[in-house]
């Protein structure tokens, strides 16, 4: 069975892989699961039919036969379990639950921060207290980069060999690529950076930037 995920038509972020149906397109990539998109408008979005599979009006979703699935970080988690003993899983018991555990702290302790400071630079900066909110925003984001950074070290991968939670760390810290703050922290740089060299992640990429610039992948 051939899922069906959604993305935008027309993204606002002119196809640099910042949208969220990119962690989800890269999962499938790495599994080797073939997929199909289907583009939505932001009118499209919020219509019935779309809110059906995404109750809050947004992409990415999933569909599988019966199957559909909102939340790219349950829409990774569900890939990576479908697919298991591909590589986004450990089979180890405590080495899985702990590469799940990296998926979560992606989702709900380091992308949190980052989102507020992207959200701050689009919508806020035309408030007169943005200059002041600014620094303590990305404080914020600077905490949390200290301690993963402090965390990864050396090492190649959050936690052994490279799994979903890594996946879904490099792409919440893709974010902040264009603000340069990753720069400030050599290891973070080089392990995006890794990530991004991977083949799959490369497909994926193509692939979503294809549907911005009208030209098929190049299929690398
Ligand atoms: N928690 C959900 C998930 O992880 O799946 C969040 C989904 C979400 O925020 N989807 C966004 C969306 O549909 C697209 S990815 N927005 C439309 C709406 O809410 O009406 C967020 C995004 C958008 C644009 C950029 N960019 O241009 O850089 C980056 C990320």
């Amino acid at each position: 069975m051939i899922p069906t995920i959604t993305a935008f038509e027309r993204s606002p972020d002119r196809g640099k892989g910042l949208s969220r149906d990119m962690r989800v397109r890269w999962a499938l990539e790495e599994v080797g699961q073939p997929y199909e998109v289907r583009l939505v408008s932001f009118d499209a979005m919020k219509e019935p039919a779309h809110r059906a599979l995404h109750p809050f009006g947004q992409i990415p979703t999933y569909e599988e036969g019966a199957l559909s699935l909102f939340e790219s970080g349950a829409i990774v988690f569900h890939i990576a379990e479908r697919h298991a003993g591909r590589g986004l899983l450990p089979d180890d018991a405590h080495a899985r639950a702990r590469a799940i555990t990296w998926m979560f702290a992606a989702l709900s302790t380091v992308e949190p921060p980052i989102l507020d400071l992207a959200t701050a630079r689009i919508l806020e900066s035309d408030k007169p207290w943005y200059e002041q909110r600014l620094p303590v925003v990305q404080d914020r984001v600077r905490d949390r980069l200290g301690e993963l950074s402090r965390r990864l070290g050396d090492a190649d991968w959050l936690d052994g060999a490279f799994s979903a939670g890594d996946l879904m760390m490099v792409a919440v810290l893709l974010r902040l690529k264009p603000s340069g703050m990753l720069d400030e922290y050599p290891n973070l740089s080089a392990y995006v950076a890794r990530g991004e060299a991977r083949p799959a992640y490369r497909r994926a990429f193509d692939a979503q930037l294809a549907v911005f610039t009208g030209k098929p992948p190049t299929g690398r």
